[in-house]
């Protein structure tokens, strides 16, 4: 039988043509032209992404994120209509803060009430229609557009990824009706994508550059603040590098990625506080927040210069940093002009700093095993216990996901590209389907998450769980257990101290008496261990790897009371 050309199956070749592996979904009944174009797909053999289940859309997004973070290349998600779009705003809302491109799709319910193929022929047809789908999440992504024709599919999509990836990335939306993608086509859809030349993401100027250099070889207690630098696993190279040759003291604070290893004498905690203030040049490079200016700040006369592909952080309301030098650019473009400037100036102050770094990081490190060791004597699992415990699964060969509990203090890391922390819009629930996108683009690597249990029971664990079994990935989750919203008990006894909510410890409506999570992971055929006594989290640890090698998920529940 000679079938004709829809352009649902034009749409799903143009992704595989950009690069598109995956395909996440989580379907409805706007979908029948993609899964009828999937199905001719595998007849034809014709590249199109790879369409996975991802039972529900946190997860979903997530595992794109996760893909792309690991990969650099982004992939798609398509949900279903206003409601499947609706569910998948929060993790949409993590990415487009840390900047990660994720092509976001939904069917449009039919338009047409009659007449043409794909028209309404459900119940739901009618109530899922909004006067502006894309109004929902229009804030978020960098753009979005609703494919109005059939013959669009290559340009539509050339047009959405030339917008995700161009700097800063982020996500963009595009809405599918299912008239258009059902629509018979006649000819090959137009592109012109080899003749579109992809923008550089910017560079510095030369002459801010030799500025910053001549600060640099001026100062006597510098400090170097990052958020997301080592998005792009160089600009963590770089940034060692040159952190110890100039004896440049580096804080990674509320760090998203790896920025340099806390075995470098450079790596000088995550708290840019006690060197902040009594810094004489502070270096903001990718930190949408370095220091939260109602608790601390640099001293009047120090220095401050931004750099960042958007230093001004254009789509924050309100940010006010102060900034003596701004410089959009890349992390890695600009230490790398940064490199070649100081190369030229004779490094003053260097080895006086280098002496009083090297000393500071020998202490701090001595502090951090003793606090961690703490644990063993008064009996319960800490957070610094668990992280100090991650040795047992962490080698240059694994990749960590954080969602709220890891910190390289207590579990150096070596190798760029090796951690992946919550955004900083701290939408909770991303870090499982990240550890499964991670895992998805990287099989060969161990993928451990450290999860709060409140993060954890964002995640739809289920769903998470289901498609860590389903699909075959096999990755190791942690759970700092401590039955808690630590964070909302902080924030109550933070404003009201003395407040009436204090009596009960700032435990009301932040308890989270918590199921027994390794018994969920029971259910999918996973390896589940709960972890009591502190002395026990070593051999949980290593019996779970083992169970990760074997082809197995593993959860490891720690309760730290
Ligand atoms: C989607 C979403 N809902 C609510 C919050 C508010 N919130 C911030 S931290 C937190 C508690 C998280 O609990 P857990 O993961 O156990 O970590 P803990 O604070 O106990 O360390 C909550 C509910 C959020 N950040 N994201």
């Amino acid at each position: 039988m000679t079938q004709t050309r829809i352009a649902a199956e034009d749409y799903l070749e143009a992704l595989a043509a950009h690069g598109i592996d995956h395909l996440f979904c989580n379907p409805g009944t706007d979908f029948a032209p993609i899964v009828e174009a999937f199905a001719r797909s595998a007849r034809s053999n014709r590249k199109v992404p790879r369409p996975m289940v991802v039972p529900h859309e946190t997860a979903a997004v997530a595992m794109a994120h996760g893909y792309t973070m690991v990969t650099g290349k982004p992939q798609a998600v398509m949900l279903h209509t206003n409601v499947g779009t609706a569910n998948a705003i929060n993790m949409l809302i993590d990415a487009a803060r840390d900047r990660v491109p994720i092509l976001l799709t939904s069917g449009r319910t039919p338009f047409t009430e009659a007449g043409a193929e794909g028209s309404r022929n459900a119940h739901i047809h009618w109530a899922q229609e909004m006067f502006d789908q894309a109004g929902m999440l229009r804030e978020v992504v960098k753009w979005d557009y609703e494919m109005k024709r059939g013959d669009q599919a290559g340009t539509v999509v050339d047009r959405a990824l030339e917008m995700a990836m161009a700097s800063p990335k982020g996500p963009v939306y595009l809405s599918l009706p299912r008239e258009v993608l059902g629509e018979v086509m006649d000819r090959s859809p137009a592109s012109n994508w080899e003749r579109r030349a992809r923008p550089r993401s910017p560079v510095p100027a030369p002459a801010d550059v030799e500025q910053l250099a001549e600060w640099i070889e001026a100062a006597r207690a510098p400090v170097v603040i990052t958020g997301s630098l080592g998005q792009d696993p160089r600009d963590a190279v770089v940034l060692s590098r040159l952190a110890e040759q100039w004896a440049l003291p580096v804080v990674p604070y509320n760090t998203r990625y790896f920025a340099i290893s806390a075995n470098s004498p450079m790596f000088q905690g995550s708290v840019p506080g006690p060197l902040l203030k009594d810094a004489d040049l502070v270096i903001v490079i990718e930190a949408d927040v370095p220091w939260i200016p109602s608790q601390e700040h640099p001293p009047a006369g120090a220095r401050i210069v931004q750099i960042g592909e958007d230093p001004l952080y254009a789509r924050y309301p309100m940010r006010s940093f102060p900034s003596d030098l701004t410089i959009t650019a890349s992390a890695l473009s600009a230490l790398e002009a940064l490199e070649q400037a100081l190369a030229k100036l004779k490094g003053t102050h260097v080895e006086t700093r280098r002496a009083r770094l090297v000393q500071r990081s020998t202490n701090l490190h001595a502090a951090w095993r003793a606090e961690a060791e703490q644990a063993a004597q008064i009996n319960k699992n800490t957070l610094a216990w668990l992280n100090h415990c991650m040795r047992e699964v962490v080698d240059r060969d694994t990749i960590v996901i954080s969602e709220y509990s890891f910190r390289q203090e207590y579990c150096p890391l070596e190798m760029p590209g090796s951690l992946y922390s919550l955004s900083s819009a701290g939408g909770l629930g991303w870090g499982f389907g990240a550890s499964l996108g991670a895992k998805l683009a990287a099989p060969e690597k161990r993928v451990v998450s450290v999860l709060g249990d409140g993060a954890y029971m964002f995640a739809n664990p289920t769903a998470c769980h289901y498609v860590a079994q389903m699909q075959n990935l096999p990755v190791l989750t942690v759970i700092y257990n401590n039955a808690l919203y630590g964070a909302v008990r902080r924030a109550t006894l933070g404003m009201y101290g003395r407040g009436v909510a204090s009596e009960n410890d700032g435990r009301l409506l932040a308890d989270l008496p918590a199921p027994a999570f390794e018994k969920i992971v029971l259910a999918h055929d996973g390896h589940g261990e709960r972890v009591d006594n502190p002395r026990d989290l070593p051999g949980a640890l290593q019996r779970a790897a083992a169970a990760v090698r074997g082809g197995q998920q593993a959860l490891v529940n720690v309760i730290c009371p």
